[in-house]
């Protein structure tokens, strides 16, 4: 059957497993109030993030994949991999792309999704199953700053890609970048490649169009993250208390949303007995998502032990996908 060659391993059940009281106690008492764009992806998260992938302003997604629609079988072709391992897999949908290829080379062995959202890991590794004979997954559900250890080693000696799409790196800081990618390259033995997705450096006002649409999804993809702390903390935020902010950082070369408070606002987080003020006008950071150049790419991969060998772009150089190798 097909649940035969479906396994998951589940690291996380509840959102307090994935830190989300620690993250609030840490990020909301602080003098610069911040919260981690993790939590946003609830359910409902999930599917507004699939939204806006759809949005005409967000460019990222449909970069990305026509990328992959060109290139996948020379990447899968350089890499000679017969394994996928997916780093926020989410549903999985350009991982399609790569799939076929590998499949098309008759390489296609094992997938291995790695994701925090557990009914996301599970329904993509039951259809892909379906759709691809013979594949097997393996999914972990995890986060990935505790978790990448508990990714499977390859199963037999086979090559694989470790793949972290969709510009997923821009929302480590640098330093938590760098630190990521080293432990990624942990993963990686002689043979194996990562496959990086990054948003490229370009005109401020596209950057921030993607990021603050005219449908107002990216606002309430925003604001979804205080209904999961509402929910799961006990909270007590306003949602229409809070406007979406977005702008472009020239000099970190990042874009940046953060929630303002449109009144002078006390909230109890309940679970944490915790009282949080903010002043009119107060915001808390909710994301920040890098924008690269070939340059500050190759200097990540060489502070991780890595070196650049593959540069994939569109046809507009708005997004990139990188290969490297240890
Ligand atoms: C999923 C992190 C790549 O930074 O572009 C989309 C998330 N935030 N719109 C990004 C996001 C606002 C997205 N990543």
């Amino acid at each position: 059957t097909a649940d035969a060659a479906v396994m998951i391993d589940s690291h996380l059940d509840e959102a307090h497993e994935r830190g989300l009281a620690d993250d609030v106690l840490d990020g909301l008492t602080r003098p610069f109030k911040e919260l981690p764009p993790k939590h946003f992806y609830d359910e409902r998260g999930c599917e507004l993030f699939d939204a806006i992938c759809e949005l005409p302003e967000y460019y990222p997604t449909r970069a990305e994949r026509s990328i992959l629609e060109s290139d996948a079988e020379a990447i899968v072709a350089a890499t000679g991999a017969t394994e996928l391992v997916e780093l926020g897999s989410g549903t999985a949908a350009k991982t399609r792309v790569l799939l076929d290829a590998m499949s098309d080379a008759s390489r296609l062995r094992r997938y291995v999704p790695f994701d925090v959202a557990e009914s996301v890991v599970r329904s993509s590794a039951e259809q892909l199953v379906a759709e691809y004979p013979g594949l097997r997954v393996h999914g972990v559900v995890g986060d990935f700053e505790r978790h990448l250890d508990r990714i499977p080693g390859p199963d037999g000696g086979q090559r694989r890609i470790v793949a972290l799409l969709g510009g997923t790196i821009g929302n480590f800081p640098p330093g938590s970048r760098r630190r990521l990618l080293r432990r990624i390259a942990a993963l990686l033995g002689p043979g194996d490649h990562l496959l990086l997705g990054t948003d490229l450096v370009k005109e401020p006002a596209v950057i921030e169009a993607a990021y603050d649409d005219a449908a107002g999804v990216t606002a309430e993809f925003n604001r979804n993250v205080l209904r999961v702390v509402n929910r799961e903390l006990e909270a007590d935020f306003p949602l229409d208390g809070f406007a979406h902010v977005a702008f472009f950082d020239r000099r970190n070369e990042w874009i940046e949303m953060r929630l303002r408070a449109l009144r002078p606002c006390s909230v109890m987080v309940g679970a944490l007995g915790l009282r949080v003020e903010l002043a009119a006008g107060e915001e808390i950071r909710t994301e920040i998502s890098a924008k690269f150049t070939r340059t500050r790419v190759e200097q990540d991969f060489a502070a991780a032990g890595l070196r650049l060998a593959g540069w994939h772009t569109d046809g507009d150089e708005r997004f990139a996908l990188s290969l490297a190798a240890p």
